[in-house]
């Protein structure tokens, strides 16, 4: 008998359920509902409207249902770092998103009680303002953490709403990586950390691993998958499954862009530190990566110069430009800014260049940039990891640019293969299927 297993896997610009099956030995899979997602301004601050997440969840679960009543079970994978605060059962809101930029004050205060090459030594995370360390610190500063009981990463929220009457879970293990607050020895919360920051160490408990059951929502059993969406993409991969001596090398390509190796554990000396690369919890390995900009500035460049134009037709134009200007894509500069093309064309005339006068122009621009800084980034993994590697696997909404697939084998030196799969839903789906091979056994 055929089991049917729904993927929910929620970017920060879109959502899609996704019903997977195992067919002849491959992983069939249909996309059976799909949403926008984006932050809303509230109180000049950018928040997540988890009750529309919530009721989008469900609608694409009933849609789901609709096509495969007999669905086995069900996982939720989203971007990390952002959570929920929980008093009992209510949410405390609202829901701030990681592009905001409540953090400011947070920063440096947290980096007064912990300095950051302190930090980085215990953690391997990279320095992101929003990461969930200087978000929490943040609620601390605010008195946003007077009487809260909990709090659940975004996509643990979502599921225990489905599945209400189950406890909240602890915290799951990849997501739980993106927090600033891992310990990179351990894998568990570093208690160290929270007391150095007094956060209330009742709220840092055990982790969760992939797998791990939850309840029910429907007659559909809802349980953990890799729910950082990085980590079910590189697990959706083909890739090598080994990471001693593999000489492939990760790009999910998404609104961000995460270029990464496998490794079996983390690198945190202070010249990666200075690099900036991560070390995230993968399922059995760590995810070491650089977050670059991504389809985000080409997304908002879109939105800004040309609403209505497909792909397609603005990546023509960007092949057709002769605009020579680059700016540096890891820049904070780009995280939320007010205008994309403004703040491009500020920068570009910083370094000495005309501003971009077409739409082609613009693009040109980004994508070129993208392509030079996965180069860049490929050196220094080179260098951080002493290895030489060969191949790179591009998932996600950017593999389908051949143009930016071009630009990147020739700034990288190695061979591309760009794979125009739904990645993220893979891997959320292949951990729900072993999950329930071994619940057989
Ligand atoms: C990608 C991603 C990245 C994380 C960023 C913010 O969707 O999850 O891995 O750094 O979003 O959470």
């Amino acid at each position: 008998m055929t089991r049917y297993y729904l993927a929910i896997d929620i970017g920060a610009s879109s959502g899609r359920h996704i019903v997977g099956w195992q067919e002849e030995g491959a992983l069939r899979t249909e996309e059976v509902y799909r949403f926008k997602n984006g932050v809303t301004e509230a109180d000049g601050h950018l928040t997540w409207d988890v009750g529309r997440l919530e009721r989008e969840v469900r609608a694409g679960i009933d849609a789901a249902l609709e096509k495969y009543p007999g669905l086995e079970s069900l996982s939720i994978d989203t971007w990390g770092v952002d959570y929920v605060l929980l008093k009992e059962r209510e949410p405390v809101l609202p829901c701030y998103a990681y592009r905001d930029s409540r953090t400011e004050t947070a920063v440096p205060r947290v980096q007064g009680l912990l300095p950051f090459e302190e930090l980085y030594a215990r953690t391997g995370v990279q320095f992101q303002p929003f990461n969930t360390i200087y978000q929490l610190y943040a609620d601390k500063l605010a008195g946003r953490l007077e009487g809260v009981t909990g709090w659940l990463m975004m996509p643990e929220y979502l599921m225990w709403r489905l599945c209400e009457s189950a406890p909240p879970c602890g915290h799951e293990y990849t997501n739980a990586s993106t927090t600033g607050l891992l310990n990179a020895a351990t894998g568990e919360f570093d208690l160290e950390i929270i007391k150095r920051l007094g956060l209330p160490e009742s709220l840092f408990g055990e982790l969760c691993q992939p797998g791990t059951p939850l309840g029910e929502y429907k007659g559909i059993k809802v349980l953990l998958c890799p729910t950082h969406d990085t980590a079910s993409a590189v697990e959706g991969i083909p890739m090598e499954n080994g990471v001693e001596g593999t000489d492939q090398l990760f790009l999910s390509s998404g609104t961000w862009s995460l270029l990464g190796a496998k490794l079996p554990q983390a690198v945190t000396t202070p010249e990666s530190r200075r690099a900036n690369f991560s070390n995230e919890g993968g399922v059995g390995y760590i995810r070491y990566l650089k977050n670059i900009m991504g389809m985000w500035m080409a997304n908002n460049l879109r939105a800004e110069l040309c609403p209505g134009e497909d792909f397609p037709a603005i990546v023509r134009a960007a092949q057709e430009s002769a605009y020579p200007g680059l700016v540096d894509v890891t820049a904070q500069r780009f995280m939320a800014p007010g205008s994309m093309s403004g703040e491009m064309s500020a920068a570009l005339a910083e370094s000495g260049f005309d501003a971009p006068k077409t739409c082609g122009d613009y693009f040109r621009c980004a994508y070129r940039s993208l392509a030079k800084c996965y180069g860049e980034s490929v050196r220094e993994l080179e260098s951080l990891t002493g290895r030489k590697y060969a191949t790179l696997y591009i998932v996600g909404g950017g593999a389908k640019n051949d143009f930016l697939n071009r630009l990147t084998e020739e700034e990288t030196g190695l061979r591309v293969v760009a794979l125009p799969i739904e990645a993220t839903a893979l891997g959320n789906l292949k951990c729900q299927i072993r999950a329930e091979e071994e619940s057989q056994c």
